[in-house]
């Protein structure tokens, strides 16, 4: 079957990098006749594409161990190719014909960073956006650095990334102001990275919203603290939902002897916990995944860690563990 007669399929995170990834693909010329992504958190994503008879799917930004059964049911049809781009931890890859990855696990690097690797001539700064919205921002300078690209302009470039990646977080639709999907379609007609800051009309809006965010979150004060460990709650807002995974991070970042804990309330009554253990290299701290895998859906790193679902009556039992272990 001639290649370009067959529809192109279009999988991507929602957020800042999946967006431009799948962008600077279509900047190449293809165009998706369907695109398929969801909120930050959503990352299984291959089992929502529709039964095809034949299709070039491109995936971009998510995890190829997370989508491992759809993938391998995918490529039981002979007329589905598939290529892959991520930075994300993947597991032993599939070995098919009809399967391409450029999945690089390392840090500092990004989807869309990847993406403009392979697609000659595209624009740095398109990937400059994303890296900056991703949190690489060291590879989003060097990438503009040899173009001699304006400070204005990178602040420009820096702000859209963080604004994009922020618009991805929430639990459900109605806490995000602008569908993954719907950005990916505004972006469609954009060549320059400026023009659609400049014309897209996503980013007032956006910038207006994340300020609003911000100050919900400067008034939050700890549920309970004792020496350097803090509990905090977070109500039920959509403010919360959007903020709270990026706001453990920023609590842990500039406290570093402190742990910290965040209990986000999800819509079926449970909770879901992000602990930070301190950072600032005290050898003897806990394991904040010690404490996270006391409970049953809890697991993680030495340094951050998390609990799925904690039971509201396992909070006092949580309470008493974390400040055991860390006041
Ligand atoms: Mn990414």
């Amino acid at each position: 079957m001639n290649q370009s007669s067959t529809p192109a399929c279009f999988v991507f995170n929602g957020d800042a990098d999946g967006l431009i990834s799948q962008h600077l693909m279509g900047l190449s010329g293809i165009s998706p006749s369907l695109r398929i992504t969801g909120l930050k958190r959503e990352i299984v994503l291959l089992e929502r594409i529709p039964p095809l008879k034949t299709a070039n799917i491109y995936v971009f930004d998510i995890s190829l161990e997370s989508n491992r059964s759809g993938l391998l049911r995918l490529l039981e049809n002979p007329e589905i190719r598939i290529t892959w781009f991520d930075h994300h931890e993947s597991g032993n890859l599939p070995v098919s014909p009809r399967l391409k990855t450029h999945i690089f696990n390392t840090r500092g690097t990004c989807s869309a960073l990847i993406v403009h690797g392979e697609v000659p001539g595209s624009d740095r700064r398109w990937a400059a956006m994303a890296a900056f919205g991703d949190n690489v921002p060291e590879a989003a300078e060097a990438l503009l650095r040899p173009k001699r690209i304006s400070e204005s302009e990178t602040a420009l470039l820096r702000e859209a990334g963080e604004l994009l990646n922020y618009n991805a977080y929430g639990e459900t639709e109605e806490d995000v102001l602008f569908q993954p999907i719907k950005i990916a379609e505004l972006l469609s007609p954009f060549r320059d990275p400026l023009a659609f800051i400049h014309e897209s009309g996503i980013f007032k809006p956006l910038r207006n919203q994340f300020r609003e965010d911000e100050r919900e979150v400067q008034n939050l004060l700890p549920h309970e603290e004792k020496g350097l460990a803090r509990i905090y709650h977070l109500p039920a807002k959509p403010w919360a939902r959007r903020l709270g995974a990026s706001y453990v991070n920023r609590m842990a970042r500039e406290n570093p002897k402190m742990a910290v804990a965040i209990l986000h309330p999800l819509q079926d009554g449970s909770y879901q916990v992000s602990i930070r253990s301190p950072r600032g290299r005290i050898p003897s701290a806990p394991f904040a995944s010690d404490l996270a895998q006391e409970f049953s859906t809890g697991g993680g790193r030495a340094l951050a860690a998390g609990i799925n679902r904690l039971p509201p009556e396992s909070i006092p039992l949580f309470h008493q563990r974390f400040f055991d272990l860390y006041s």
